[in-house]
């Protein structure tokens, strides 16, 4: 694309920004009607890129958003050099990679695995939960066990330049993961098909260094993920404590439910973090949140914490990514 049509393209996406924000503040608690369009993806992040063309060719060919998702963030999981997802992730402070990851179809069945090791495709792991299980979560041992029986391989390769940065940070042992770099894990997506249903999948190695055991919002239902297929789907991206605290996903569906653009509701989900923040006299700064969300008709939005979160839009006008707009600016 020359720069002219970019720019010409930036700029119309700018104003329909606009309209976008003046139309919430005239009625932010309104059912705003913008125009969406479907099929459509999104995903968190720049990696979301890749991942929504994968995701893409399923949606493009009539096919489902469950599986659409699936196939989508399989692409990060499977890149050992990603250092945020999969088994290329940075491993916890005892030098384990240890997995989330959740999925959530447009008839609310759920699968989820945590605390995963071993295993390249955490969110397959997680949709076997959901289609093979009485279940809907399995963790740690359980979860490696269950996805060796259903034939999944055990990898025990180890990514040497991931061990390297672990045995440096264990000099210091200091846990403060960097904004918007340590704590870019997670791929969230989240699609509408071609029938109009809608599916989300969550997957991510965690946050850098954290305790063995440690969970957090991404393979956790209404945290990481919620999908409604009368309403809307969200996923979430960073902290996953703050976003725990808030049932960050559930959090922005029900408050597309109950108006709000996608993009309002990320950020009435967002303004919760910033406000239980303040309440427990932390510091803003040393944390990220982003949520993405998707409503039933193909209207997107985004939210964050800090500036520095992008995610990526795939529909029939093709693939990009946007700056999230942010709390902090
Ligand atoms: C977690 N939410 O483990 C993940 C990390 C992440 O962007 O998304 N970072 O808390």
């Amino acid at each position: 694309m020359d720069s002219r049509r970019d720019f010409l393209k930036t700029s119309a996406l700018a104003a329909a920004a606009v309209i976008t924000n003046v139309n919430e503040s005239k009625a932010s608690s309104l059912k705003v009607s913008s125009t969406g369009t479907k099929p459509i993806v999104i995903s968190t992040w720049k990696f979301g890129m890749q991942a929504n063309e994968a995701a893409w060719e399923v949606l493009n060919k009539n096919g489902k958003a469950l599986d659409a998702v699936e196939a989508g963030v399989k692409v990060p999981e499977g890149n050992m050099s990603e250092r945020s997802v999969g088994l290329g992730g940075r491993p916890d402070r005892d030098g384990h990679v240890t997995l989330d990851a959740c999925i959530m179809d447009e008839f609310s069945n759920i699968g989820s695995v945590a605390c995963l090791e071993h295993i390249k495709h955490p969110i397959s792991v997680a949709r076997a939960v959901m289609e093979k299980t009485p279940h809907v979560m399995l963790v740690g041992d359980g979860a490696l066990q269950f996805a060796l029986s259903q034939g999944f391989q055990k990898v025990t390769e180890v990514v040497e330049e991931s061990q390297r940065e672990w045995k440096e940070w264990l000099k210091t042992s200091n846990y403060k993961p960097i904004v918007n770099i340590e704590n870019h894990d997670t791929i969230g997506m989240i699609a509408l098909d071609a029938n109009g249903n809608l599916s989300g999948a969550c997957t991510t190695s965690g946050m850098a260094y954290k305790m063995h055991g440690r969970v957090g919002d991404s393979p956790i239902i209404g945290a990481g993920l919620y999908v409604d297929n009368e309403v809307g789907a969200a996923t979430a991206t960073g902290h996953g404590e703050e976003v725990i605290r808030i049932a960050g996903s559930h959090l922005v569906v029900e408050l597309m439910r109950q108006g709000r653009t996608p993009e309002a509701a990320c950020r009435e989900a967002v303004e919760r973090v910033v406000k239980l923040m303040k309440i427990r006299n932390k510091n803003l700064k040393d944390i990220q949140v982003g949520f993405i969300a998707l409503n039933k008709s193909g209207v997107y939005g985004a939210y964050c914490v800090q500036s520095g979160f992008n995610y990526a839009v795939h529909d029939s006008s093709g693939n990009r990514l946007l700056d999230s707009d942010s709390y902090m600016k």
